[in-house]
């Protein structure tokens, strides 16, 4: 009987299509009554291709969004499902793809906050992110 689990919990993890890690993950600190800030990280996949379709916060909102410029104005976008290529990376960062992170609690620098990012695949993956202050590039 064993040895019938065994077998079973290899098959389960053989069946693991994307292997997805989340590196150097950082948040914005919020200033004063502040309650809105963007979180970034590196998504690496050395796996087969996969998508990211939610992140969470504890007591925030959060929403993938994208910074895009369109007649001369910055503006962010919300994105329903990130494409992680495969053996690949894609990177959250300032003026690019984000965490939006709304209605939350006061981010304070040099704690951490705890980022649950879901994969279409690789299922939900939770990493603590530094908070980093306002003006980090
Ligand atoms: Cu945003």
């Amino acid at each position: 009987m064993k040895y019938l689990v065994f077998i079973a919990s290899l098959l389960a993890s053989g069946a693991a299509t994307a292997e997805v890690t989340i590196a150097d993950a950082w948040v914005r600190e919020t200033i004063g009554a502040g309650r809105t800030s963007a979180g970034y990280a590196r998504i690496v996949n050395t796996g087969a291709a996969d998508r990211l379709v939610a992140v969470s916060v504890p007591a925030a909102m959060a929403d993938v969004h994208e910074s895009r410029e369109q007649g001369g104005v910055m503006r962010m976008l919300p994105v329903k499902a990130l494409e992680i290529p495969a053996k690949g990376e894609t990177v959250l960062k300032p003026g690019g793809y984000h965490i939006m992170i709304m209605n939350g609690p006061p981010l304070k620098r040099g704690e951490t906050v705890t980022l649950t990012f879901t994969f279409e695949k690789a299922g939900k993956i939770t990493v603590p992110a530094k908070i980093a202050p306002i003006t980090a590039p």
